[in-house]
């Protein structure tokens, strides 16, 4: 049995819900409101002590964390379709922009970054709001120029293939959508999370296709 500790709308559990329906295993999603920071109970740290989801436990064994261990633990477990290109350098330029947005850009929006805006500086919600588009926009600017440029970029972030970047820039892209940030203007970016969301897995995976999802 797979159980992923997520919320509807996190980006990082979204990474992961898409992963396991191009691999098509079936899962339980158990919420964790971040809403009402859940993540932060006692309950849920003895699952991550980071107080971060996801989380995913298979068959009761220690849970993995961290949407990109998770995705590369589920691509070395079930292979088909595979999430990463065969040669390590095709694996190493995945990782990389997978990254910009899983390690740098995507952080940088998370309830606890926010939270602390509030807490030590005052930023009201109109300065947090414009804190997430700032960041949001710069990573996908920042995915437009790389992806715009390398002759290794195709039909996806890296060549013909579904990959993990694409996993994390769709995520990125979702997280921008949700705030409002303008994309007209970054063709590559658009053009390849458009090829993402129309695949099947991506649709399953959306946050309104989750349980608590707010309506
Ligand atoms: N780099 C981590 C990010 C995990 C993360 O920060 N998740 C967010 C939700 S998208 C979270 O649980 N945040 C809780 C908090 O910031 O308090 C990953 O990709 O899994």
């Amino acid at each position: 049995m797979i159980r992923l500790y997520g919320f509807w709308r996190s980006l990082a559990a979204y990474r992961v819900r898409v992963a396991l329906h191009i691999k098509g295993l079936t899962f339980e999603e158990e919420t964790i409101d971040l809403g009402a920071d859940a993540q932060l109970a006692s309950a849920f740290r003895t699952v991550n002590p980071q107080a971060a989801i996801p989380a995913l436990i298979i068959d009761g064994a220690p849970p993995l964390t961290q949407s990109v261990a998770i995705i590369e633990y589920l691509d070395e477990i079930h292979a088909d379709p595979p999430l990463m290109p065969r040669s390590s350098v095709g694996r190493a330029r995945v990782r990389s922009l997978a990254l910009m947005f899983a390690a740098d850009g995507h952080p940088l929006i998370t309830p606890r970054v926010t939270r602390y805006l509030a807490q030590a500086f005052g930023a009201d919600e109109a300065s947090r709001d414009l804190w997430s588009r700032h960041w949001l926009r710069q990573s996908l600017e920042q995915a437009q120029i790389r992806l715009a440029g390398d002759a290794a970029t195709g039909a996806f972030c890296h060549g013909g293939a579904l990959t993990l970047a694409d996993i994390c820039l769709a995520s990125q892209v979702l997280g921008a959508r949700g705030f409002g940030v303008e994309l007209a203007d970054l063709p590559e970016v658009r053009r390849i999370s458009d090829a993402c969301f129309d695949l099947n897995a991506f649709r399953l995976a959306h946050p309104l296709t989750v349980r608590d999802a707010a309506r």
